[in-house]
């Protein structure tokens, strides 16, 4: 049974541990090498003591970019990413992060400090006090509060489990400040921790689902495969690529999916996107949900009503027939699935015909031959294609570099401009298009990986995470983040309709110095008027490896009201009627 210090006398703690070590102990068991942490009552010393034992604790600026950089590296490691935040208003902040991990099936442990039990329960009114674990449990995978020191190898375990095994999400582990300090013996303490074993269990299909998916696709004269972040998340490379090439059919990468095989694969109908959802009669998701983002599978760009069926791989069996009918459901995980239906197609496999293939072909050429003289445009203010030609160069050239990517405009044109060569190197607003996970999302690429990373943030993006620019100085990251600088959101000339002095609600102070924000701290600042000085400033952060923030001017008007999603915008009747600005400002 654990007891207080003060119940025990010099000798007996000797040989005592206690809640704090206990815990690092239990992380360290389960692999865990990283915190992202914001410090404070009563997880102060919990960072330090880490710290201490050999584990690398990164302190952050504001918890909700700590908690967007545990998410990322949840995505980009298949382990649980850990965020560590104080109570009340720090684990609010961390927990936006936590609900963005579990929306993008991302692993990942919340770890917020809790005031006293006792108080808390019957609001007696403590220092920041708040019934977190149960306004966590709607956001989170799972919740779990540890009250005594010898449960912690138990609580650990549970978080580790149930973040990873089958479809990955967020858990919150409430840790009330008292338990730190618990002790126990030292021996008894160690034998209590538990490493989680086969933390990503496989799951297997069942074969007679493997057949059946194997005979929906043999049937289709125009397959389509859309592969999701799943697939990326699933780290099974190589089988994803088999799969693919053995099928020959083509296919789309959903946004983070990108570069799990390269955007130049002569499979890959990212630029005939709108041709293969509409005319495709067979659609197989790897790792990809039929939500918001694929217009849940029905509307005009899906073809006619009841023209495709539907063959899907996914860990979660009730994302079956959440939005289409699925005719052919694998519910297993990806490596699995992808291995039995290689192993039961054996050699034997008649590829689509050719007329379908050669159709997505032929559009892809044509659009990128379309598309490329603007890319090399050498405006000054820039467009968004003249700027994202040379990231689209620059990436081409630093394979090995993750690229972050946030914002209306400056997300949804270098989703599609620039191309991503290898498997996680696309880190973006994810399931929910949320701004804010930019620095958060850099600090993690470069920790967990130590490659390059660059950002290309719209200037409103930029700004919800901006200040962990000193994050990224103080840790001495290789993050080159460009400012898409067009003056505000989706545009910089909106106007007040109603004539008065305060600017319209979507524009910023016109030419802001971004670039000043990372000289504050030692990083260096420019500022880019046209792409070949662009080029040249990201060449230059790229050698020296240097913090760095490039201060792109973008043309205010160059951008168009909610980037690619403007439609899902609701529309008023009577603003058709009394505002005739609103016409020319979209
Ligand atoms: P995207 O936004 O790229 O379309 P989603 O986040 O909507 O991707 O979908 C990812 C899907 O992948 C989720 O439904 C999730 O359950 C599933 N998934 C995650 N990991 C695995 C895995 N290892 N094997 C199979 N499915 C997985
Ligand atoms: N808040 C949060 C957390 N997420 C959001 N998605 C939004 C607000 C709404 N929003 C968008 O969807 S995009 C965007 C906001 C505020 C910013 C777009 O402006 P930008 O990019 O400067 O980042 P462009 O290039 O000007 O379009
Ligand atoms: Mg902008």
């Amino acid at each position: 049974m654990a007891t207080a210090p003060a119940d025990l006398d010099i000798e007996a703690q000797q040989t005592q541990t206690d809640g704090f070590h206990l815990l690092i102990d239990a992380l360290k068991l389960n692999g865990v090498e990283t915190i992202y942490n914001v410090p404070g009552i009563p997880i102060t010393d919990l960072g330090r003591y880490a710290q201490a034992q050999g584990l690398r604790v990164l302190s952050f600026r504001h918890e909700q970019h700590a908690g967007y950089a545990a998410a990322a590296a949840g995505f980009l490691t298949k382990k649980p990413g850990i965020c560590m935040t104080v109570s009340a208003p720090g684990f609010l902040n961390g927990l936006t992060a936590l609900a963005h991990a579990t929306t993008n099936c991302w692993p990942m442990i919340l770890i917020s400090g809790s005031s006293e039990r006792e108080v808390v329960d019957l609001q007696r009114g403590d220092y920041e006090e708040m019934d977190q674990l149960n306004i966590a449990r709607p956001h989170a995978k799972a919740a779990y509060r540890i009250l005594h020191a010898e449960d912690i190898g138990l609580g650990v375990a549970r978080a580790f489990r149930a973040a990873t095994t089958g479809r990955p999400g967020g858990v919150y582990l409430d840790i009330p400040g008292a338990l730190l300090g618990q002790v126990m013996d030292e021996v008894e303490g160690k034998a209590s921790l538990r490493g989680v074993v086969d933390m990503n269990a496989a799951s297997v299909p069942a074969p007679a689902a493997v057949n059946r998916a194997l005979d929906v696709l043999k049937s289709a004269k125009k397959p389509l495969m859309i592969i999701g972040k799943g697939a990326a998340y699933a780290q099974c490379d190589d089988k994803v690529r088999e799969l693919v090439e053995t099928l020959g059919i083509p296919y789309l990468p959903m946004s983070m999916a990108k570069g799990l095989l390269p955007d130049t694969h002569p499979l890959c109908a990212s630029a005939a996107r709108s041709l293969v959802l509409k005319e495709s009669d067979c659609v197989f998701l790897v790792g990809a949900r039929l939500n918001w983002l694929l217009s849940h599978g029905q509307g005009k760009g899906w073809g006619a009503p009841g023209q495709k069926s539907f063959v899907q791989i996914d860990i979660e069996p009730t994302e079956m027939d959440s939005n289409q009918p699925i005719a052919a459901p694998l519910i297993g995980d990806i490596e699995s699935c992808a291995t039995a239906l290689l192993d039961a197609i054996g050699g034997n496999w008649q590829k689509p015909p050719n007329d379908w293939t050669d159709a997505v072909q032929e559009k892809v050429e044509t659009n990128v031959a379309k598309m490329a003289p603007r890319l090399r445009n050498n405006n000054s203010p820039m467009d968004y294609q003249g700027a994202l030609g040379v990231i689209k160069d620059i990436m081409a050239e630093h394979q090995d570099t993750i690229l972050v990517n946030e914002g209306a405009n400056a997300l949804d044109q270098c989703r599609s401009i620039v191309d991503i060569y290898k498997p996680r190197k696309r880190l973006d607003v994810g399931t929910w298009g949320i701004m804010g996970i930019g620095m958060g999302s850099a600090v993690a690429g470069a920790v967990e990986t130590g490659n390059q990373v660059l950002c290309v943030e719209g200037d409103s993006a930029f700004g919800f995470s901006g200040m962990e620019v000193e994050t990224i100085c103080r840790y001495d990251l290789p993050v080159c983040i460009v400012v898409f600088n067009n003056n505000g959101i989706y545009r910089g000339d909106g106007e007040n309709w109603s004539g008065g002095e305060d600017p319209s609600t979507t524009v910023f102070v016109k030419d802001s110095k971004y670039e000043m924000m990372m000289q504050a701290f030692g990083g260096e600042g420019s500022v880019a008027t046209n792409p070949d000085e662009l080029r040249q400033q990201i060449h230059a952060a790229f050698a020296s490896r240097k913090p760095t923030l490039i201060n792109a001017m973008i043309d205010p008007a160059a951008g168009k009201e909610s980037g690619n999603i403007g439609n899902l915008n609701p529309s008023s009747v009577v603003a058709q009627r009394i505002y005739p600005q609103a016409a020319n400002q979209k």
